[in-house]
């Protein structure tokens, strides 16, 4: 990788630590961007089932789930160089895809609550999480959750720009109360089809109203540390066939790999990369 990208990525992981966010202005080409929207166009031509519709994601925001059942367009957006290696920077080598997804905000949908991607993590039965102690006086605590927002469109206030509040990982969680509050805080994260809007899992953020008669376009990557549970269970929604055309970097991505450390994740005490399809216990009936 040539070092001009590795400062590129310095950059962006120091931006994410100190203030929570990072937006790369065109870190995906605008011919990328269009096989990206070509397919998203696919799907919805072939009624591709939508995966979320509900009052906090929105009843006019189209999002699919599990997209690496469709085109192999989205094993490379997952691991672009622009975007990978800078979540791995903050959550170490060995995170995971927690979700990954489109979210496609079309005209008249209003704004999300605000809220933080650590949610899942640190939900009330979870306080061990939640409570985790600051990195220092008035820091985040340890990141444990990366999400990125990939603009394939003009991101524009009033498109429906992703809201964010800098420097947010630093405050305590926010209260579904103080929604207004923050959003009246919050900055549009507007930007040129191709950026990228990188905010770690403390930062206070939310999809904004879209007043406009355009759709607004954007593919959420979502990582969270390699040794929590993934929002996504990759490896069953993906067949073993599926999976054996991943790159190695994907494979791991979906958990096909040992976390460092500890060794999370192994099959019959080996990394399971490679090893799925040949050490799987095959279906045994019973009676
Ligand atoms: O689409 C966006 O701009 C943000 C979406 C979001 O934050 C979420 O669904 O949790």
């Amino acid at each position: 990788m040539d070092e001009s990208r590795i400062e590129l990525h310095r950059e962006a992981i120091t931006h994410i630590n100190e203030k929570g966010f990072y937006i790369w202005e065109n870190a995906f080409d605008s011919s990328f961007c269009d096989e990206i929207l070509d397919e998203i166009s696919r799907l919805e031509t072939l009624s591709t089932p939508r995966s979320l519709d509900n009052d906090f994601h929105g009843h006019k925001t189209v999002r699919y789930y599990d997209v690496l059942n469709y085109g192999e367009i989205w094993q490379r957006v997952a691991t672009h160089p622009n975007l990978l290696p800078v979540v791995q920077g903050i959550l170490g080598k060995d995170c995971l895809l927690n979700t990954f997804g489109t979210s496609i905000i079309n005209p008249g949908e209003t704004a999300q609550p605000m809220h933080v991607d650590d949610g899942p993590f640190i939900a009330a039965h979870n306080s061990a999480l939640r409570d985790r102690p600051r990195l220092g006086k008035s820091l985040p605590r340890q990141s444990i959750v990366v999400n990125t927002m990939i603009a394939l469109c003009d991101f524009t206030e009033a498109i429906g720009a992703t809201r964010f509040v800098p420097e947010s990982p630093k405050l305590d969680y926010p209260k579904a109360i103080d929604s207004d509050r923050w959003f009246n805080a919050s900055h549009p994260a507007e930007m040129p089809k191709g950026s990228i809007l990188f905010f770690e899992g403390q930062c206070f953020h939310a999809g904004g109203a879209n007043r406009t008669q355009q759709r607004r376009f954007a593919v959420s990557v979502y990582f969270c540390a390699g040794y929590l549970r993934t929002q996504e269970n990759f490896l069953l929604s993906i067949s073993p066939d599926r999976v054996e055309t991943f790159s190695d970097a994907l494979k791991q991505l979906i958990g096909l790999k040992i976390s460092r450390g500890g060794g999370l994740g192994h099959v019959y005490n080996h990394n399971p990369k490679g090893l799925m399809r040949h050490v799987s216990m095959p279906f045994v009936e019973t009676d």
